[in-house]
């Protein structure tokens, strides 16, 4: 194992992999922005370097900064935690040049998977179902034209050099062919320095389910069973469930091996996500992720595995300790992304000072979060609070647990996502599992009203807890108030 690594990242993530580090004996270095210096990964830390101004350009994104404290502290090793460089096979590279190793797959499979149209080619050549459509570069208009024809509409369009949902259009005719196509190109073209499109065929309300995977240097790969992420907003993920509601043993030994054997032909090593829009029985590759992802924990939970510690060991050349067969899956995970956003104002990002804060505890709850009680949330990253994940025997507990989990939050100064979980957890629909991709636009009236009703019930909380403690006060005035909270919360449900 290495003596010492460095985390590329910030928040929440940066905490969680220091905290395998820790368990595994490991040093941990952290890498701060000027607007992370009170940060709690900083803190954290066992050891902390600058690496620049606020802004991710002029830090997360300075490679030859975050290489210069790897070297200077003598990290063996980089974890580039998920966004900012972690899918960039740059870093790899560079890596690999100051003799540094990556906690990733090798630059050359993170840029195959990064090409839509070559992690096409490559999943079709492996006998993975893929969408119907193109596996070749459009720039011929009459021959969309026949592509579009031959797959039936509606049709997609999708640049190759996208994913995450930048540059995608849907075509229901053919007259709407041609204007979709040029603006595909121009958007790809303005993203990403590359015009190239493709056609596939358009898959209505699907569901989005992914397969978690772990390889080894040896030539072992495993999956440790799927997520189901339909509940999305703008290509935001907001709640993430791990086993889908939809699954079968049988269905998960299909998918499953489906999704080793696309790991493991192209070579892939590390913990990677092999995506699957899934409808009506039938389901496709869709895109696959190189870094370890946000919604993680919900596998963690119904497998026993520490992800990140796998990660770690794979990258320090150890052998899986487990084989397909000793992974099992336990209960049910749910996850609800908790963040600075007003999701009564179009989720509009709402960074700012925590004046008040207490985390959920008990049975069954994890909270992996990057703030503390009087933090400031600076504005020039995402908006992300922390994850609230709940474990359950069955759906049913964990769908309770979150909703007792989310009465428990107390987040005061800047608005969050708490109102929006706590109507989804009691949205008839999503109790009855039937997620799809489209669900949040679908039932949006029926949210928002529930949500505004919700918030309601929380200002009469948030009054009596002011009336209790001055925020500026010490923490000790915070249980005080938290008490009168519960109480209070009780008492109104009586
Ligand atoms: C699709 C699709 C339907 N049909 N492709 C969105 C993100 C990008 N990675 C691919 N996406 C989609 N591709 C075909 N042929 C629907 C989506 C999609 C989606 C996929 C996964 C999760 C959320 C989504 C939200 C909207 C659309």
């Amino acid at each position: 194992m290495f003596n010492k690594i460095l985390i590329a990242n910030r928040g929440e993530i940066a905490i969680r992999v220091m905290r395998a580090c820790r368990e595994l004996g490991v040093k941990s270095v952290a890498v701060y922005s000027e607007a992370d210096k009170n940060a709690l990964f900083t803190k954290y830390s066992d050891e902390a370097h600058t690496i620049g101004k606020p802004t991710p350009a002029q830090s997360y994104l300075n490679m030859n900064n975050i290489l210069d404290v790897a070297e200077k502290s003598g990290a063996e090793a980089i974890h580039p935690g998920y966004g900012f460089l972690a899918e960039n096979p740059k870093l790899g590279k560079e890596c690999h040049k100051h003799g540094i190793k990556l906690i990733g797959p090798n630059p050359s499979v993170i840029e195959a998977m990064g090409d839509k149209i070559t992690a096409r080619k490559l999943m079709k050549k492996a006998g993975v179902p893929v969408v119907p459509g193109t596996e070749k570069g459009i720039t011929d208009v009459e021959e969309a034209t026949e592509i579009a024809e031959s797959i039936g509409y509606p049709v997609m369009i999708k640049a190759s050099a996208g994913g995450g949902g930048i540059g995608m259009r849907i075509v229901t005719e053919e007259d709407e062919l041609l204007r979709a196509i040029e603006s595909t190109k121009s958007v790809a073209e303005s993203a990403f320095g590359d015009a190239t499109i493709y056609i596939e065929k358009y898959v209505n309300e699907p569901r989005h389910i992914e397969f978690q995977i772990l390889a080894d240097e040896h030539g072992n790969t495993i999956h440790t069973a799927e997520r189901e992420c339909s509940i999305q907003r703008r290509n935001q993920k907001l709640i993430e469930e791990a086993p889908s509601p939809i699954m079968t043993p049988e269905l998960r030994e299909k998918m499953g091996s489906i999704a080793v054997r696309a790991a493991s032909s192209i070579g892939y090593t590390n913990a990677g996500t092999v995506e699957f829009l899934y409808s009506n029985g039938e389901f496709y590759f869709l895109e696959m992720n190189t870094r370890v992802q946000v919604e993680h924990p919900i596998s963690e939970s119904i497998t026993g595995l520490d992800l990140v510690k796998e990660q770690l060991k794979i990258a320090a050349e150890n052998k899986l300790d487990y084989s397909q067969d000793e992974i099992k899956v336990n209960g049910h995970a749910i996850e609800c992304r908790i963040n600075a956003e007003d999701p009564l104002n179009d989720f509009a990002p709402n960074p700012g000072k925590i004046t008040g804060y207490r985390s959920p505890g008990g049975i069954g709850v994890r909270v992996d979060s990057g703030v503390y009680m009087n933090y400031t949330i600076p504005s020039y990253y995402d908006s992300m609070i922390s994850k609230l994940i709940v474990w359950g025997r069955d759906r049913n507990e964990a769908i309770s647990r979150m909703q007792r989990a989310l009465s428990e939050y107390i987040i005061l100064g800047v608005k969050t996502t708490i109102p929006f979980h706590k109507a989804m957890m009691a949205n008839p629909h999503f109790y009855q599992g039937k997620l799809h991709t489209h669900f949040v636009d679908n039932y949006k009236n029926e949210i928002y009203d529930n949500m505004q009703k919700v918030v309601k019930e929380d200002r009469i909380m948030e009054e009596r807890l002011k009336s209790t403690f001055l925020p500026s006060k010490r923490v000790a005035a915070v249980s005080a108030a938290v008490s009168s909270y519960m109480t209070a919360h009780a008492n109104s449900k009586k």
